[in-house]
């Protein structure tokens, strides 16, 4: 994205998604937009004169003056816009030939296509939001979940960037009293006024923003639970069960499924990837079954949460049988596994720690669903909305340095042979470069290209 900084360019990116729909909406902006929009508009007097914060009816013409389509145009004025810009957007038909000439009209007359996430970046440039409002805006768009959303929404509304603010502002006001005491270098640090509680407590708010970190990651990247166990035991029934549809093929004869199958579902706002997976089987000789116990296997090293599905009706052997095939593969992650003792619908009562459920007939499915949920948040509360939680693991990085920094400022102030105030200053800078660097005043581009470049054009 080289030339995404040049903030001064025209820009324009269709912001809706391509294929055919009732309206498409094309946004563009840039000092001088509305003048050069309006030379390929039915009415360009209007959009000349407007004062911005309104919409046109005409049309939108070719280079000679041949319609193309008609369109709306919504006026945005500098700085009443998204960008901060002078910006205009045009919703005209959606289909692709329609945007795709509207897009080549604007091209020929001085547009250039937007890079991803260039309109953010320039709302960012000029002020409109900080880093953490920024990202938010990526979130929103990725969110899975109605949960994921309002997570987002509160970043948005910049419930994270207050907590560092605050943060921020502490850390400014003790280093200013660190500056002024090196003013007067034979003052010792034990006589210099910090307000430690202060310091402290602004200390441990960041650290409970970075605890939210987990919750965050899980809401906006999902979680992956396997479905694994003997043939035969119901794993497909019971990925049918939570899919509520006939999705996976279920018959009585073992090895039904032989390559794994996905679907993602909504659990309490946790974006869900279930995976349904070929049956363990200790001896075949089929080449097509083989390779899906290896693929199963790969799979189940790489899931967060595995359900070990047994056969109840074979008793205590079935349990004894998954202990020594699949606990040898998760033995690593035995954290991460839930035992479901299942066809408990014809079955006797299964052995300690196991969720009897019937896949028939629905039996234990809240149960399982619940040692899901409990597992997936790792005893944490389901975060209330409004609340900050972040989910960018840029923040979080950037977080835990200025925690280090203030952590070391404290154990130097805490000392009885005294750190030098000098040195007590270097950490409180280092602790505001990394706040700063995480809301945007002091950004390094390579990080900006990074961020911006996820996004996807147009936003
Ligand atoms: N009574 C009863 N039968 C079940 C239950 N769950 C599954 N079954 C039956 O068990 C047989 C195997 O079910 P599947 O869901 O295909 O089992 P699977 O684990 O996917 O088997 P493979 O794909 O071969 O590894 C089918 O005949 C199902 O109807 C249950 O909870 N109760
Ligand atoms: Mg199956």
């Amino acid at each position: 994205m080289d030339t995404a900084y040049h903030i001064e360019d025209l820009i324009s990116a269709l912001a809706t998604p391509r294929g055919r729909g009732a309206l498409a909406v094309i946004r563009t902006s840039g000092e001088g937009c509305v003048e050069v929009l309006a030379s390929r508009f039915s009415r360009p007097e209007v959009l000349i004169e407007s004062e911005g914060g309104r919409v046109y009816h005409g049309w939108i013409l070719g280079v000679d003056g041949e319609r193309i389509d008609e369109v709306l145009i919504t006026v945005f004025r500098n700085p009443v816009s998204y960008t901060g810009q002078e910006s205009a957007e045009i919703s005209c038909h959606g289909g692709p030939a329609v945007v795709d000439r509207i897009l080549e009209v604007l091209r020929n007359s001085g547009f250039r296509d937007a890079a991803p996430g260039e309109f953010t970046f320039r709302a960012f440039s000029n002020g409109k939001m900080d880093l953490t409002r920024a990202e938010a805006v990526k979130e929103i768009i990725d969110a899975r979940t109605d949960r994921a959303r309002a997570l987002a929404v509160s970043r948005l509304s910049g419930s994270v960037e207050s907590v560092i603010n605050s943060v921020k502002d502490i850390v400014r006001r003790q280093s200013a009293v660190a500056a002024l005491a090196l003013d007067y270098p034979e003052d010792e640090a034990e006589s210099v006024p910090f307000d430690i509680p202060l310091i402290r407590q602004a200390r441990d708010n960041l650290s409970a923003l970075i605890q939210t970190w987990r919750t965050g990651r899980l809401y906006h990247d999902g979680l992956t639970v396997a479905l694994a166990g003997p043939a035969n035991a119901g794993k497909s029934s019971l990925f049918n069960l939570f899919l509520k549809e006939e999705r996976s093929i279920v018959t009585e004869r073992p090895g039904t499924t032989r390559d794994w199958l996905e679907a993602w579902l909504n659990l309490d706002g946790i974006p869900l990837r279930l995976v349904d997976t070929a049956g363990l089987r200790r001896v075949t000789e089929d080449p097509i079954e083989v390779e899906g116990i290896r693929r199963t296997r790969d799979l189940l090293a790489g899931s967060d949460l595995v359900v070990a599905v047994a056969d109840g009706t074979l008793g205590g052997q079935a349990a004894a049988d998954l202990e020594e095939e699949e606990l040898a593969v998760l033995e690593s992650k035995s954290d991460r596994l839930i035992r479901v003792w299942n066809k408990a619908d014809l079955a006797p009562e299964g052995p300690k720690g196991w969720i009897p459920v019937s896949a028939v007939t629905g039996f234990g499915f809240v149960e399982l669903e619940q040692a899901i949920r409990l597992r997936a948040l790792g005893g944490a509360p389901p975060p209330e909305g409004g609340a900050p939680v972040i989910d960018s693991a840029r923040q979080k990085d950037l977080m835990e340095l200025a925690v280090k920094a203030m952590d070391r400022f404290l154990a130097g102030i805490g000392r009885e042979d005294q750190t030098p105030i000098d040195l007590l200053s270097e950490d409180l800078y280092e602790a505001l470069d990394a706040l700063g660097e995480l809301t945007g005043t002091v950004t390094r581009t390579d990080v900006l290209e990074t961020l911006f470049g996820e996004f996807c054009v147009g936003k």
